[in-house]
């Protein structure tokens, strides 16, 4: 059998979460229109017959480290290459940006097996162009295994996988065949209602929301959960809550129906919206949160 760790690596909207969600046929990471969606290092696993693939989900790699934030997401993303046997590098299939070479310096220098993963190819509608684009990118980033993809649509995620496999050593299984994450549901669950919340407010949001489960009871009929919207002004607890609370009430709504597929069972999900100042530029704010890991 093959087994081992695979390192999603790229910059913020390339489409890791999506990739893991729909190599795994199941949404464990969440994600959104908007970059820094993906705050926490997160393990998506895939078992089939030939092996096991330990995906790593990531934030994506930035160029700001001025805030704290921003600090804590590059040290998950490059303490992920620490461990790993293989690497997916996703790439815009429509753009690259400067920053890209940056991350191509830091994988060269990583030495590990590179995949790289030209994503999105669904949205170039002709072929000249998708083909002059990878010719560019496989001079650019030379690296032996090269494969157009769209995690949206699933196009060649089997041969991904495939490759994926064949580069990973022979190992037993490290995780059970039906353990798919290593996450608890209670994250999981905190993470549904943070994907509501980013995408009914978009841009309204600053990155600075978080949400704390307080209290997650399992009932034999229904598993009843309290949660914390922590923000960091009373405008934006206005702006989650709307008018005579419509908004709050969506993104409730929106969360549970994911949350009863997620755990199989009837939800009961009560959510407060709380101030607490200036979290996302302090260290300690952070790690009170849990941002730790
Ligand atoms: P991440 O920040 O790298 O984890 O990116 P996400 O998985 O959160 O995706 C960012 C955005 O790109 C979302 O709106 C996705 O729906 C979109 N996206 C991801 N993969 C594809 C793809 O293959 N094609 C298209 N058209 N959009 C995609
Ligand atoms: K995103
Ligand atoms: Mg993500």
């Amino acid at each position: 059998m093959k087994c081992g760790y695979v390192a999603l690596i790229g910059r913020p909207n390339v489409g890791k979460s999506t990739l893991m969600n729909h190599l795994l046929g199941q949404k464990i990471s969440i994600t959104s229109r908007k970059p820094q969606t993906t705050r926490h290092r997160i393990l998506g696993i895939n078992t089939t017959e030939t092996g096991q693939a330990i995906y790593v989900d990531t934030p994506g790699m930035h160029d700001n480290e001025k805030r704290a934030l921003n600090r804590y997401l590059n040290r998950t993303a490059e303490t992920t290459l620490v461990g790993v046997e293989v690497i997916v590098w996703l790439i815009d299939g429509l753009s690259w940006q400067p920053y890209d070479d940056l991350i191509f310096k830091k994988l060269e220098q990583a030495g590990l097996p590179v995949i790289l993963a030209v994503n999105k190819v669904d949205k170039i509608k002709d072929r000249e162009t998708l083909l002059a684009f990878f010719a560019e990118a496989q001079q650019r980033f030379a690296f032996e295994h090269i494969i157009p993809i769209s995690a949206l649509k699933k196009t060649n995620l089997q041969q991904l996988e495939k490759l994926v496999m064949e580069l990973l050593p022979e190992r037993d299984p490290i995780y059970p065949e039906d353990q798919i994450t290593d996450r608890p549901e209670r994250f999981l669950t905190a993470e549904i209602i943070r994907e509501k919340l980013t995408r009914r407010l978009g841009d309204e949001l600053p990155y600075s929301l978080t949400v704390e489960i307080e209290r997650y009871e399992e009932n034999p009929e229904i598993t009843k959960i309290y949660a914390v919207i922590w923000v960091e002004r009373s405008s934006q607890k206005s702006i989650v809550i709307g008018k005579q609370g419509e908004m709050l009430k969506k993104i409730g709504s929106d969360a549970r129906l994911d949350i009863e597929k997620l755990i199989d069972q009837k939800v009961y999900l009560q959510l407060w919206v709380k101030i607490k100042q200036g979290w996302s530029d302090n260290d300690r704010a952070l790690r009170s949160l849990g941002f730790n890991d």
